[in-house]
């Protein structure tokens, strides 16, 4: 046996397994909280719990504050997931992918007085993470909480199958972008290929997430990157939309996600920022992606006199001026910035 194969097997402190199994053994009800704003590791976390959970005899509901997104529509048990839980229902809940209670939304909010007695088990995998249970399974260089949790499936003796394996490796495929991520490690991969062996397929998530998307959206995009403009030799590039190219395109606003992402991956691209005003003509908001030195939030937190912010490679601003008049006033300040 392999070395890697081996620590498998032993990579939860056995006392943190013997002391989360000691609150799952006498649970009958069990409640599996997803963070609000739902991604796919969370979802196919509380999922992939439940079904584990489920056969050994557990009652589970698997709950989130807002509903899943609509790509996550093919996992196994999604009909079963709730929006809001019934306090006192429940012998154990066990808090997913956050280890703060707040991050649980309204769930949090409606239920305080529950959860702040409840018996809560946690598994997460963020750096920010002080745990929020009696036991918390904390493991930052986990890729996504759906890995600890086969870890833990593993060293606990609990079963696995094939509904279960697929919703964990959704869980790991979703939080590394395919294994494209820097926290994607050997160790990843060899949670991937025990979920393989238990019959997840890889296309069954890879082809609802990553690969189909609605024709307007592909005909919106399409339009956009048509009439992108470059400066500084196709180091910056920006683009815009309105409501005429969502006209133009049949599309939806929501359908204009990542479109910043898809400029910046252009090679040669340094910044890229994309320009939209739907609904009220005076009204602009600004996507911004940048590679280093530049920094994205800081960029837009200046312009927009504080209306925005968010990291250094990715970030947002809202501009109370008409689409024309805010592209230009960017644009020449990322000129200005870029020196060119
Ligand atoms: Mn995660």
């Amino acid at each position: 046996m392999s070395e890697e194969s081996r620590t498998l097997n032993s990579q939860i402190a056995p006392s943190l397994v013997q002391q989360a199994m000691a609150l799952i053994q006498p649970a009958q009800r069990i409640a599996l909280l997803a963070h609000e704003s739902p991604d796919g590791d969370c979802i196919g976390s509380a999922l992939g719990m439940s079904h584990i959970l489920h056969l050994v005899g557990k009652q589970c509901i698997p709950a989130c504050a807002d509903a899943a997104p609509q790509n996550l529509s093919f996992l196994p048990g999604i009909e079963t997931l709730q929006q809001t839980i019934d306090d006192g229902a429940f012998d154990l809940v066990i808090a997913l992918d956050a280890g703060e209670l707040r991050r649980f939304g309204h769930l949090y909010e409606e239920h305080q007085a529950f959860l702040d007695n409840a018996q809560i088990l946690n598994i997460d995998h963020h750096i920010s993470s002080n745990g929020c249970g009696q036991v918390n399974i904390i493991d930052t260089t986990a890729a996504a909480t759906a890995e600890l949790i086969v870890l833990f499936q593993q060293q606990a003796g609990l079963p696995l199958n094939r509904d279960a394996a697929l919703c964990l490796l959704t869980g790991l495929i979703t939080d590394t972008h395919s294994f494209q991520f820097t926290s994607t490690t050997p160790r990843s991969f060899e949670v991937a290929a025990l979920l393989l062996r238990a019959g997840a397929i890889p296309e069954t998530i890879v082809q609802p997430i990553y690969r189909t998307r609605p024709l307007a959206q592909a005909r919106l995009q399409a339009i956009i990157l048509a009439n992108a403009q470059t400066s500084c030799d196709g180091r910056l590039i920006w683009s815009q939309a309105t409501d005429a190219t969502l006209t133009a395109a049949g599309a939806i606003p929501e359908m204009d996600d990542n479109t910043s992402g898809l400029m910046r991956d252009i090679e040669g691209v340094q910044v890229a920022a994309f320009f939209k005003s739907y609904g009220d003509p005076d009204i602009t908001r600004l996507s911004l992606r940048c590679a280093a030195p530049y920094n994205a939030a800081e960029i837009c937190l200046r312009l927009s006199n504080g209306l925005g912010g968010g990291h250094a490679r990715a970030a947002g601003a809202t501009f109370h001026l008409p689409i024309e008049e805010t592209t230009a006033l960017v644009v020449a300040e990322l000129k200005k910035e870029m020196r060119c």
